[in-house]
């Protein structure tokens, strides 16, 4: 096996990264048919981490065909087998956890305080949580009768690459799917874990395929006649292209696209809760977040007061090593990334939005950027409308509550709000009237398995978590 884990080498302390990873398919790590490689890449040191073979269309291919051979068995079980090999993998990740962190932390960049604290607890939640829906489905448990589509095609990015596995494979599974899964290119190393987690619990082989490699593999895994259900999170662009290529066919889809979330604060705000959420709304995960919430739109009675202390927050922030427990910001995930941050920062100054930056010591190799408020930003400016997808925030201003609703609602897209108040009665008056898949009321970003998630207009379509999470993967017969 690829995955040969030693004791605690001295530099990581918990997991070791073999030189070279196979695809996994049919329950085997296999080198690609052209026998093509790609490396990662530590975004905060710029260090090869590992070579990984590089999937093609025949990967594809043959990753379908085991996916659609072992869907006759595994669709033909009893949920409450399914529930098994579920609970016996969200237990591994639990046992695992440790490493899993370590590891999605190296390849991806963001703090390790965030890998232990967030990713992998909710990981581990997905598994347990869509575990107790598969013998639910059974019989009379969830009303009509329902069946699952076939082989899934699941296209994923990086900036929560084991999270968005789960977010994807355990509906898929506990429905009774199989599943051909496509991690991002710059982070292929927790899924690659994963498919071992999936050995260790004993998963039927060609159940779960995992194929890390570029677009080109995205592309052709959801163009396959054979894949029944397509989900994808990533690029709006892309989301659009797989939209095309499904258009016409049979296949099911669901889209988990771009965002530009709003975090409203009115003038009773509980003011220091609320920096809190502000920062946590932005710059978790380095703002590589699809719900992130990336515009600020503050009454104007409180803006000086509001963003002085916010800007005295942002200046304690500690970037640097994402492995040090105490780091707060950790590195951009990719160089292109690093670069399409910089661009649009650099044309919100073009454009003559007024820029301010966290004083603070940028290491000198791996991909870093400070995080940055722009003020005196008008909704015209690109920073107001374009995913930034980085750590930079854009402050806008409102007078009224309608004002608020009306610039919140001023984008293409449509995932996520907040919304800061006293007032229960305002929640819920503001909340209604904001189009965005989920709407948090004085917190951010707090996510759990039970609850949907998705978008409104541009963000994508379809929901995943909660039992509208289930139905992506399902007919009813
Ligand atoms: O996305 P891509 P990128 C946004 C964010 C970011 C921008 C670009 O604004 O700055 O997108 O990021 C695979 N057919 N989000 O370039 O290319 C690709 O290999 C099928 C928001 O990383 O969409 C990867 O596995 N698949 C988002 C995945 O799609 C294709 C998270 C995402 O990559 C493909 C990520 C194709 N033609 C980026 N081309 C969110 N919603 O959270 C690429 N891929």
């Amino acid at each position: 096996s690829p995955f040969e884990y030693a004791p605690a080498p001295e530099s990581r302390g918990v997991v070791d990264i073999a030189p070279n990873y196979g695809l996994f398919i049919d329950g085997e790590f296999t080198d690609a048919a052209d026998g093509k490689v790609f490396k990662t890449v530590s975004p905060s040191t710029e260090e090869v981490l590992s070579e990984i073979a590089q999937a093609g269309e025949a990967d594809v291919d043959r990753a379908v065909k085991a996916a659609r051979k072992a869907f006759e068995k595994w669709s033909a079980l009893p949920g409450s087998e399914r529930a098994k090999y579920l609970f016996r993998i969200a237990r591994i990740i639990q046992e695992r956890s440790r490493e899993l962190a370590v590891l999605e932390t190296l390849d991806n960049g963001k703090p390790i305080k965030e890998t232990r604290d967030a990713d992998l607890p909710l990981v581990a939640a997905h598994f347990f949580y869509y575990a107790g829906w598969a013998d639910k489905l059974d019989h009379a448990g969830y009303g009509a009768n329902p069946r699952p589509l076939g082989v899934a095609g699941q296209v994923i990015p990086w900036n929560f690459p084991l999270l968005m596995l789960a977010w994807k494979i355990a509906p898929a599974l506990a429905t009774g799917n199989t599943v051909v899964l496509k991690p991002a290119e710059t982070t292929p190393l927790s899924a690659l874990f994963f498919a071992d987690v999936c050995r260790q619990a004993g998963l039927p082989k060609g159940v779960v395929n995992i194929l890390p490699g570029y677009g080109d593999a995205g592309a052709a895994l959801v163009a396959h006649p054979d894949v029944n259900k397509v989900a994808f999170t990533g690029s709006t662009a892309v989301g659009k292209q797989i939209a095309r290529t499904v258009a016409g066919t049979d296949k099911k889809v669901t889209l988990e696209l771009g965002g530009k979330g709003a975090n409203i604060v009115f003038d009773d705000a509980p003011l220091d809760q609320a920096v809190e959420g502000i920062v946590n709304g932005i710059f978790f995960n380095q703002g590589q977040v699809c719900c992130a919430g990336s515009r600020l739109l503050v009454q104007e009675s409180i803006q000086d007061e509001l963003l002085d202390s916010l800007k005295r927050r942002l200046s304690t922030l500690r970037l640097g090593d994402p492995l040090d427990k105490n780091t707060d910001i950790g590195a951009i995930n990719s160089e292109e990334q690093l670069a399409r941050i910089t661009s649009l920062v650099a044309q919100g100054e073009a454009e003559g939005a007024e820029r301010w930056t966290a004083a603070c010591d940028l290491p000198e190799a791996g991909y870093w950027f400070a995080p940055t408020l722009f003020t005196n930003v008008t909704q015209a400016h690109t920073i107001a409308r374009d995913e930034v997808f980085g750590p930079v925030l854009s402050v806008l201003t409102f007078r009224t509550p309608d004002e608020a609703v009306a610039k919140a609602n001023n984008s293409q897209y449509g995932l996520s709000a907040g919304i800061w108040t006293e007032k229960g009665s305002r929640i819920l008056a503001v909340a209604n009237k904001l189009r965005a898949g989920v709407v948090w009321a004085n917190t951010f970003n707090k996510f759990d398995p039970t609850s949907p998630f998705g978008g409104y207009k541009e963000s994508g379509f379809g929901r995943e978590g909660g039992r509208h999470g289930l139905e992506a993967y399902l007919d009813v017969r």
